[in-house]
């Protein structure tokens, strides 16, 4: 693989891009990145980076993460019917189902009201080793979904608020020995009390620009802490219902099958994918001189952490350092962390993180019993060889 030299400007550029100065938040902690900082490349990653992409894919090369926000035209893409073009002119964000007044609003209409920003890092439940490249990190801007909900009136007996996107696509539903080719919207639902908490956002802008076509325009939902799937895109609907909501990417496709062992005994649960679980991978290794650094990342669900460690080859578990313009709660987490004693040869660099509750990120081995490949947190040891 090809040396990649860092580029100051990268760095630099990406600070600004970042709008730093409208979140006040404390500056990228990075070390200044020296003129010679050379990318040393792992050894289990493909080359290139993405060797087959999907056409309306985009995968992060989490190697140039460059500031604590993911610009636009980086963020990763992810979607199951393609990309739909949405006029923001004829727009219109209907409320309806069990509510006192059903809205039909304008973009215009949300974005007169009270408008907040939050910084919400997310990951696609399918993100995976080696590449790890379904992972973002946004700074928001929209109104928060419950002052939505409150204009509208949620009756007594609503119990759950569906999502729809303006994007459709032909699904076989399948009913023991029936099947039926219907047109379906992608859609996606939350508790009553989940959709009523402080933290879902209508997002139109991200990183103070508004959402490209990839990310959902011109509406989105922003669930802060949760997977990605949960964060519909060119949203159109929100339904109230007291129903539960069954679609396919809430029912049947976004699941995850694990064994636990409860009094001694294997019981097998599904479960929906929900809260991100606790991770943190190695995104990239840089070199000045002799000098090596190691950049990270780390997702959840908000949950505060308690310390991310880094271990090389079978050696102690060192403590990095979180950098501080990531701190937010539903942020991304970037850490450092200095490896000072790098020897000539190949090595193996694993991260883990633990939070505030003692939660421990597992081993991939402590993952056995999840047998579906969504919510793969595991520890994730890497390779790579120095000169
Ligand atoms: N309308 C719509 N929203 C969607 C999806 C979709 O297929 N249609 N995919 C979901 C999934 S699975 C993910 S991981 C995220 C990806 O968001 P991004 O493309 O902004 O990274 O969007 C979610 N929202
Ligand atoms: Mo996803």
């Amino acid at each position: 693989m090809a040396t990649i030299r860092m580029r100051r400007d990268i760095l630099r550029g990406g600070l600004a891009a970042a709008g730093l100065a409208i979140l006040d938040v404390p500056a990228w902690a990075l070390p200044p990145v020296a003129q010679d900082e050379v990318l040393v490349p792992f050894t289990d990653l493909p080359d290139p980076f993405n060797p087959t992409p999907a056409p309306d894919r985009r995968i992060l090369d989490v190697r140039k993460i460059s500031g604590p926000f993911t610009p636009p035209d980086q963020f990763f893409t992810i979607q199951h019917y393609g990309i739909p073009d949405v006029d923001r002119a004829a727009f219109r964000l209907r409320v309806s189902g069990l509510v006192d007044r059903p809205l039909s609003l304008s973009l215009d209409e949300i974005m007169h009201m009270r408008s907040a920003e939050v910084a919400a890092g997310f990951e696609c439940s399918g993100n995976r080793r080696p590449l790890q490249g379904l992972s973002g990190n946004g700074r928001w801007t929209g109104v928060p979904l419950r002052a939505v909900l409150d204009r509208a009136g949620l009756k007594p007996q609503t119990r759950e608020v569906v999502f729809l996107g303006a994007d459709r696509g032909e699904e076989n539903v399948e009913f023991r020995t029936q099947t039926f080719k219907v047109v379906q919207q992608f859609g996606r639902s939350l508790p009553r009390d989940k959709a009523m908490s402080p933290e879902p956002f209508l997002a139109y802008a991200l990183n103070g620009a508004p959402l490209t076509r990839n990310q959902g325009s011109p509406v989105r939902l922003v669930v802060p802490g949760w997977y990605g799937v949960a964060n519909v895109k060119w949203l159109t609907d929100i339904h109230a219902q007291e129903d539960q909501y069954l679609g396919k990417y809430q029912a049947r496709w976004y699941r995850t099958l694990r064994g636990e062992t409860i009094d001694g005994d294997m019981k097998w649960t599904e479960t929906a994918v929900t809260r991100m679980q606790l991770k943190s991978f190695i995104a990239r290794v840089t070199r000045v001189g002799t000098r090596h650094t190691v950049l990270g990342v780390v997702l959840n669900d908000g949950t505060p952490l308690k310390s991310v460690e880094v271990r090389v080859d079978d050696g102690p578990w060192q403590p990095a350092t979180m950098d501080p313009a990531t701190s937010a709660r539903y942020s991304w987490k970037l850490f450092t962390f200095a490896w000072a004693d790098a020897t000539p040869g190949p090595h193996t660099l694993v991260s883990r993180v633990t939070d505030a509750t003692g939660k421990v990120q597992p081993t991939q081995e402590e993952l056995e019993n999840k047998k579906t490949f969504l919510e793969d947190n595991s520890q994730f040891p890497r390779k790579l060889t120095i000169g």
